[in-house]
């Protein structure tokens, strides 16, 4: 009988085990377990033939997530139960995750390839001395154009956009902080305003701009100003470089009134399961010939100066991609706003896109 009993309890403890197991695993996104690495990133964002690299060169197995926003991603890590063990965050999203604790420190003795940063992309005032994050891209906000459809307009000021002959005739990025940023900048104020006056003109102004947005749209913008879907997008340098790629009609230009110049790094949370591993990842992309081909194949900014030299000089020479300290020291990186502004600026640009629909 009390064998009978024993088995009936080592029973029921190893079936509670796996219910314990299965449930935390349903909550935890992310799951890095053994030999794993949980990488979340912005879609489009590396060349999968780099994954491949890395599994075969460390026999790590690598899980791939992507999100579109630094909203959506905040809000997914704020939320807990993620295991992720590299994240890339832009800037203004990396001050609010330390100001959250939400990230290690970086030990730069365990990436020896740091070294091939530019000094110019280190150092940055959203996390000086990169005690928590590592250059990864950077870029910045600018116009889309194709000269043979825009009746000969310039675009060298954001003003431009508001042209009536441009009628349901523009795409814009899905992004608070650009369209906001953007429609600031056109009124002449900071993209980091928090002048409550000036974000309701902000948002009078965009609402303007509705006849003339044909969609607001996230990576699909690529694809779809490439295809001559809409003769002017509102993107991102690296986004105006690939589908320069693909139709070089097109040309970019960043507006007079100033824009957003940004930076996205490599960090990783305290959640990470696998830190040995988020180490050896952000070191092989750090690597010259492995930035190199990133840059080549995603068509975004390398501040890797190792492989820039190592790019084309098609590529490495264009100033719309990268253009000299000189001019970037005139555009605004963006602010950590804090919770409650952020979420007015996601506000704001809700109701924008609710007058577009
Ligand atoms: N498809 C990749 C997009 C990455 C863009 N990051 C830019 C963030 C600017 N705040």
């Amino acid at each position: 009988m009390k064998q009978l009993v024993n088995a009936f309890l080592a029973i029921m403890i190893a079936a509670f085990a796996l219910m314990y197991l299965g449930s935390w695993m349903n909550k935890s996104e992310g799951y890095s377990g053994g030999n794993t690495l949980t990488i979340y990133n912005w879609g489009d964002y590396i060349d999968p033939e780099l994954l491949t690299q890395f599994q075969k060169e460390t026999g790590i197995t690598v899980i791939y997530q992507t999100f579109d926003s630094n909203e959506a991603m905040l809000t997914k890590i704020e939320q807990g139960g993620t295991n992720f063990d590299v994240v890339v965050p832009s800037d203004y999203a990396i001050a609010k995750m330390k100001e959250e604790n939400l990230l290690l420190p970086i030990d730069h003795s365990k990436l020896p390839n740091l070294s091939h940063i530019d000094s110019r992309f280190m150092n940055l005032s959203f996390d000086e001395g990169n005690k928590y994050s590592v250059p990864y891209f950077w870029g910045t906000v600018g116009i889309i154009y194709n000269p043979e459809l825009t009746h000969g307009i310039k675009f060298d000021s954001w003003d431009d956009l508001w042209d009536s002959r441009l009628k349901n005739n523009i795409m814009l990025v899905d992004g608070a902080r650009e369209i906001m940023g953007m429609a600031l900048n056109s009124l002449h104020y900071s993209l980091n305003d928090r002048n409550e006056e000036h974000l309701q003109e902000a948002l009078t102004k965009l609402n303007k701009l509705s006849p003339n947005v044909k969609a607001i749209v996230g990576d699909e913008i690529k694809m779809l100003l490439a295809n001559e879907e809409a003769a002017v997008g509102v993107v991102w340098s690296g986004d105006a470089s690939e589908i320069m790629d693909e139709n070089d009609k097109l040309d970019y230009v960043v507006p007079k009134e100033g824009s957003n110049v940004w930076a996205d790094n490599l960090v990783i949370p305290r959640t990470a399961a696998n830190v040995e591993g988020a180490y050896k990842f952000i070191d092989f992309m750090l690597r010259p010939e492995v930035a190199a081909q990133n840059a080549e194949y995603v068509g975004y900014s390398t501040p890797n100066k190792d492989a820039l030299a190592l790019l084309p000089e098609d590529i490495s020479g264009d100033e719309r991609f990268y253009p000299p300290k000189e001019l970037t020291d005139k555009l605004e990186v963006y602010d950590n706003l804090g919770k409650k502004m952020l979420a007015h600026y996601n506000e704001l640009f809700l109701k924008f896109k609710m007058h577009n629909d």
